[in-house]
């Protein structure tokens, strides 16, 4: 076995975004000896893989921001809605102030992790053979750390250039003059296709589901405006620890269907003009339970879409008559001029729906029209195996030498989204059951963040060497994940990563905790005050 053998670790954690640094500062400075591997060269987690043009957060800042006052007491940014230049910019900042890469070995993909009863500890292993032997095992990889390309016939085939949106080459990609295919019309595709349609010579987008994507509402921030709203930044980073979505606001108490007409009207337009999520999440309660008012919000949305559309044909398929799902079913890309785009003469709209690939050819795209679209490149904006896919896809065996894979093949059981049963030691952050999507990132990722430091922090002054979740604990949170999931109007989306039926075959059912960031914290945090009920602590293995 490689380095570090000779000093076993307490803490490994995987993976250096948000959620591993965070982690990695307070655990060293707790005085424990702490590691971060890290498959990629640098820090910054998704803003590491994702770099496509136009790729920007759809948190406004200082929402998005770590809460560490050594952190923002001294950062500027110049966008409310910063790319992933800037971010990667706050990564190296982040590493200036906190001296983070000393404690991180980049390069090293985690390919294995087997529990081993004979010493409490992990065995973990990177593809490069470094092997560790941490006491607790932290996953902070994020929910989009495994991508995913449709095996369409032929795929294989094409001469042409063809990257995933998280795949994007390092040293980038000239796409000007070129024709360029775009497969996917989620966050990724959305934010691509606004970028580049300028540049390229042609654009052929392939929409298989509208995106009932709303405005962002950019804005420059200046230095001087940022330092006086920094005088708020204690009470908004524990604001959102307080709401539903771990954003500074919260929906209306009231229903849509107790509003006037004028009032409705009223309200949408203010969401509509302040931008961000607020149109889906600062609007009326009963909007994502109650079809009625759900059908209302869709059509002020349909309408204001279909302004920004010269032609009839692209209003249908960019804004149809029928929702294509309820609004917010699945997640609105907050866009800066996505329907302009579709005005341009060099810019095709392929509707998916009406008229399918068929398959990829040596030069382009077939569609079922018998149409063979000519591409140089084409840009799969296609997503992830969400959420746990990242997970499984590392080789992680518990006690009983059980599979995470096989122990999540009929659906997924964790307790409180943080860990799972028979696999001692190991937690997860911003992953399944958990309120991951539904939540801003560094809400959700300080939470249980917070959580597991003081569960290691107990178990290591306590000298307790193991933790495990306790089965019917585990069994207990699934039922209310589930619950939680069925009655939402999200699960009325056909594809959906929430609920991971964009994944052939992948078990469909909710994949996250949709009760609101304010009452998980409660729940986790009374769960640990009260002496990690639903856990088995204990000072030597069974
Ligand atoms: P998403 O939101 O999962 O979007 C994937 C898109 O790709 C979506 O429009 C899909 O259509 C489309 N897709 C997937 N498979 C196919 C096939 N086989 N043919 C045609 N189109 C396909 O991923 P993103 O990367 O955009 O965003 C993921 C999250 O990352 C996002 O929510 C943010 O939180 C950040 P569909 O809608 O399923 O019909």
């Amino acid at each position: 076995d490689g380095q570090f053998v000779n000093s076993p670790l307490d803490v490994l954690i995987v993976g250096a975004g948000f959620g591993g640094v965070y982690m990695l500062y307070h655990l060293r400075k707790l005085g424990y000896s702490v590691r971060v591997f890290e498959a990629a060269s640098d820090l910054g987690g998704v803003w590491r893989n994702n770099f496509y043009p136009g790729a920007r957060v759809d948190s406004e800042v200082p929402i998005y921001d770590l809460s560490l006052e050594e952190l923002w007491r001294d950062w500027t940014w110049t966008e409310k809605y910063p790319g992933y230049e800037e971010l990667r910019r706050y990564f190296d900042y982040i590493d200036q102030k906190l001296d983070v890469k000393k404690d991180v070995s980049f390069n090293k993909r985690v390919v294995t992790a087997h529990f081993k009863v004979d010493i409490d500890r992990w065995r973990v292993m990177a593809d490069d053979g470094t092997v560790v032997y941490p006491r607790f095992l932290v996953i902070c990889i994020g929910f989009a750390a495994k991508a995913y390309t449709p095996h369409l016939k032929g795929i294989e085939r094409f001469q042409g250039v063809s990257h995933h949106t998280a795949k994007w080459p390092e040293k980038g990609l000239d796409l000007k003059g070129k024709r360029v295919g775009v497969i996917g019309t989620g966050a990724s595709g959305v934010q691509v296709i606004q970028e580049i349609a300028r540049d390229v010579e042609q654009l052929s987008v392939f929409q298989r589901t509208p995106n009932l994507a709303i405005p962002m509402q950019q804005t420059k921030l200046d230095k001087f405006g940022q330092e006086k709203m920094k005088a708020l930044y204690p009470a908004i980073f524990e604001r959102r620890r307080e709401t539903f979505f771990g954003y500074s606001y919260e929906p209306v108490t009231k229903n849509l269907l107790d509003a006037t007409a004028s009032e409705r009207l009223l309200h949408f337009e203010e969401q509509w003009n302040l931008g961000g999520f607020r149109y889906l999440i600062r609007n009326y309660a009963d909007i994502g339970l109650n079809q009625a008012a759900n059908d209302e919000v869709y059509e002020f949305w349909k309408n204001k879409v279909r302004e920004r559309l010269h032609d009839p044909d692209l209003q249908e398929k960019l804004a149809p008559s029928i929702p294509p799902h309820p609004f917010g079913a699945k997640r609105p890309s907050l866009e800066q001029n996505y329907y302009e785009v579709y005005n341009r003469p060099n810019v095709d709209l392929i509707d998916l729906g009406q008229c399918p690939i068929t398959e990829v050819t040596p030069q382009g795209i077939l569609t079922a029209d018998g149409v063979e679209h000519k591409l140089d490149v084409i840009i799969y904006a296609t997503g992830f195996d969400s959420v746990t896919g990242g997970i499984t896809q590392i080789d992680i065996c518990g006690l009983g030498g059980k599979s995470i894979k096989d122990k999540w093949t009929e659906g997924v059981a964790t307790n409180l989204g943080l860990t799972t049963a028979s696999f001692p030691n190991m937690f997860f952050t911003y992953g399944p059951q958990a309120p991951t999507a539904f939540s801003n990132g560094p809400t959700c990722i300080e939470i249980q963040g917070d959580w597991i430091i003081n569960c290691i922090k107990h178990m290591i002054c306590n000298d307790l060497t193991y933790i495990d979740a306790r089965e019917e604990a585990e069994q207990e949170w699934r039922k209310q994940v589930l619950s939680l999931g069925s009655m939402s109007l999200a699960n009325k989306a056909e594809t959906s990563w929430y609920y991971g039926s964009n994944i052939p075959g992948k078990v469909v059912e909710p994949y996250m905790f949709m009760g609101g960031v304010q009452n998980y914290d409660k729940t986790i945090t009374e769960v640990a005050s009260q002496g990690y009920v639903g856990f088995d602590l204990c000072s030597n293995a069974p």
